[in-house]
């Protein structure tokens, strides 16, 4: 709870002023229906808070969910990191509530410490465990965080520590082999298998989440489910439940969006930073 506390944005918000390190890009805002994103991390590193900012004064949309893992509370509480462009991000999503967008807060599992406040509204941001969407096209998704998998994942995370602790024993073959087969005078043997071996696990991982988190949708009676968690922005039908991921602004800066149509779209940031700077150039060269 201290690091939370340590929070500059919470002196802010008692003042009701702050000033923004970036100020907020005036343009007209592209609208969808909903947003959804996740997994931002905000207090570490890793964080791609510049990207978040840009996408954030691009879109506009009548509802907000964040889904998660939006303050890393774990790595603050071990080690403070803070940076203007953090605070600037929860600003704009502070003054997005303030504007009358309603902002919904599932925290996830590295900011469980908001789950307390379960049920509470946060400077115009209600905070909640999970939510019931209605789309406009009438379906019902439930969004979560999905970290409320993580048991049932359990059996699994067993299997991949198999799988670890196989790349280890065979690491260490490696060494033996490569090490006889040096003095043998023969070259060095590729490891690329295992490394394939490795990413062929990363994919069983993701898709048996995605297969779980399906599966308890369904049986809650819901047409499709929307959570973050994994850091893998997706959608795709399994057994008849829509599945959505709206991915992380860590690596891969990716949002979820509902048209007002109800059509839902998967938003790759960094591609649309890339070909509206390309779009520039171009302008330039004109
Ligand atoms: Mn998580």
């Amino acid at each position: 709870m201290n690091a939370i506390t340590r929070l500059p944005f919470l002196a802010d918000l008692e003042e009701g002023t702050h000033c923004l390190d970036t100020p907020e890009r005036p343009a007209t805002r592209r609208r969808y229906r909903t947003i959804w994103i996740s997994d931002i991390h905000l207090g570490t590193r890793g964080c791609n808070a510049k990207m978040l900012i840009d996408f954030l004064d691009s879109v506009d949309s009548e509802t907000m969910y964040l889904v998660g893992d939006i303050i890393d509370g774990w790595r603050l509480k071990k080690r403070f990191y803070w940076p203007a462009a953090h605070n600037d991000v929860v600003w704009r999503i502070m003054k997005r509530a303030k504007r009358g967008t309603r902002v919904v807060y599932i925290p996830g599992n590295h900011d469980e410490m908001f789950r307390q406040f379960t049920g509470l509204n946060f400077g115009g941001v209600e905070i909640r465990r999970k939510a019931i969407h209605e789309t406009a096209d009438g379906r019902k998704l439930l969004v979560l965080h999905g970290d409320e998998f993580d048991t049932i994942m359990l059996a699994h995370r067993w299997l991949a520590f198999v799988g670890d602790a196989a790349y280890s024993m065979l690491m260490r073959l490696n060494f033996v082999v490569n090490a006889v087969r040096q003095r043998m005078g023969l070259p060095y043997w590729s490891l690329s298998k295992m490394a394939k071996h490795k990413v062929k696990n990363a994919v069983e991982f993701i898709s048996r989440f995605e297969e779980v988190v399906s599966h308890e949708a369904g049986a809650r009676g819901v047409d499709g489910v929307v959570c973050g968690h994994i850091h893998n922005a997706e959608m795709r039908e399994i057994g008849g439940i829509q599945y959505y991921n709206d991915g992380d602004w860590v690596e891969g800066c990716t949002a979820l969006v509902e048209h007002f149509d109800g059509s839902m779209e998967v938003l790759h940031w960094a591609d649309e930073v890339a070909a509206r700077s390309a779009g520039e150039q171009e302008l330039l060269a004109a």
